[in-house]
């Protein structure tokens, strides 16, 4: 399998305005695919996209895929080879919260995604999944038949949609990836909430000459990719000649602490305040470590991007929305 393979298609992505989905623009341009990239802007950025707006081979259109005709009008006149479903809500506290918005968001969109294929006889779907389906598993590291035990309406749609897009395949005869992406960080991913990935809130803080908190004693543990990487799988998959539906952990197999983290961060903020530890969150998982040779197998996947290489990239920039 090679992202090569994508040169001269059309590929709608929705999201396309996002932390992950402008990097999957970026990588289908590089590739020479054309790119239709959909997004309602509620947590993408048109300054995503800024760095892009010169390439004749890029279009973007404003609109809301899970709601009214607007997807599947697009999809009709655009007539693309594959759609890369990255369009969600994307906080799991926001899903608690709002579990309607969460289910129209993250599920009633996927089906909206299927019918748009389905119709308009577009055989490849991305569809952007969580590890947060796997919930508190603790057998580490967790491979794609790893028990699925969602604790947040979040990791429930992600599963839900799975399932929809595995029915979809089979009855459609598409071909499905399923990414199920660990804890991804680099640049535009958004630091705003105190929910948000903590690289980009490390980084955030960092940057502005504060300290960090750490909640628990920093030994928890966390598979970073580097969300370059992440692109890459989302490209194979749009790529991918396999038929049926195929789940992968999209992940490095190398696990992290947060104490490791501050410290790969401090190499370039020397002078940053002491860290603060604070009481747990409830509810956080101690270790998260997936196993990435599904991925390597079946795509030729690899993360190559190591986490000093990834967090200098990171530290650089490049089209930082927020
Ligand atoms: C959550 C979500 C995941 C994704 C991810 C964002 C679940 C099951 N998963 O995973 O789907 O949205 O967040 O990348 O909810 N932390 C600190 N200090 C801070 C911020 C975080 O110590 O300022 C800790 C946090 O308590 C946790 C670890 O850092 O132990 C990682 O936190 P995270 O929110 O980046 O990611 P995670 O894996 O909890």
């Amino acid at each position: 399998m090679s992202i090569k393979n994508i040169a001269g298609k059309r590929v709608v992505v929705t999201g396309g305005a996002g932390f992950i989905g402008s990097h999957t623009c970026e990588l289908l341009l590089e590739q020479g695919a054309e790119v239709l990239a959909l997004d309602n802007l509620a947590t993408g950025h048109l300054a995503n996209l800024d760095h892009l707006k010169s390439v004749v081979s890029l279009r973007f259109e404003e609109l809301d895929v899970a709601t009214g005709n607007a997807l599947a009008n697009a999809v009709e006149s655009f007539k693309p080879e594959a759609i890369i479903h990255l369009a969600a809500l994307v906080s799991v506290q926001e899903s608690i919260v709002n579990p309607e918005l969460n289910f129209e968001r993250n599920v009633t969109a996927t089906q909206r995604v299927i019918e748009a294929a389905r119709t308009n006889n577009v055989s490849r779907l991305v569809f952007a999944s969580s590890a947060a389906i796997f919930g508190d598993n603790t057998e580490l590291p967790l491979n794609e038949s790893s028990d699925k035990r969602p604790l947040s309406p979040y990791g429930a749609a992600k599963l839900a949609s799975e399932y929809l897009l595995m029915g979809a395949a089979y009855s459609y005869n598409l071909t499905v990836t399923a990414n199920r992406y660990f804890n991804v960080y680099g640049p535009r991913q958004d630091p705003k909430s105190p929910y948000s990935g903590v690289m980009s809130i490390f980084l955030d803080r960092f940057r502005a000459g504060k300290g960090v908190t750490v909640y628990g004693d920093g030994q928890q543990t966390r598979d970073f990719i580097f969300v370059k990487d992440v692109a890459r799988m989302n490209v194979l998959g749009a790529a991918s000649a396999q038929a049926g539906f195929q789940p992968f952990n999209v992940c490095t197999g190398r696990s992290t602490s947060l104490l490791d983290l501050i410290a790969e961060f401090r190499k370039y903020f020397p002078d940053a305040p002491e860290t603060a530890f604070a009481e747990s969150r409830k509810g956080d998982i101690i270790h998260s470590l997936g196993d990435p040779s599904a991925a390597r197998n079946a795509m030729g996947f690899d993360a190559t991007t190591t986490l000093s290489e990834g967090l200098k990239q990171y530290l650089d920039g490049e089209g930082v929305a927020v």
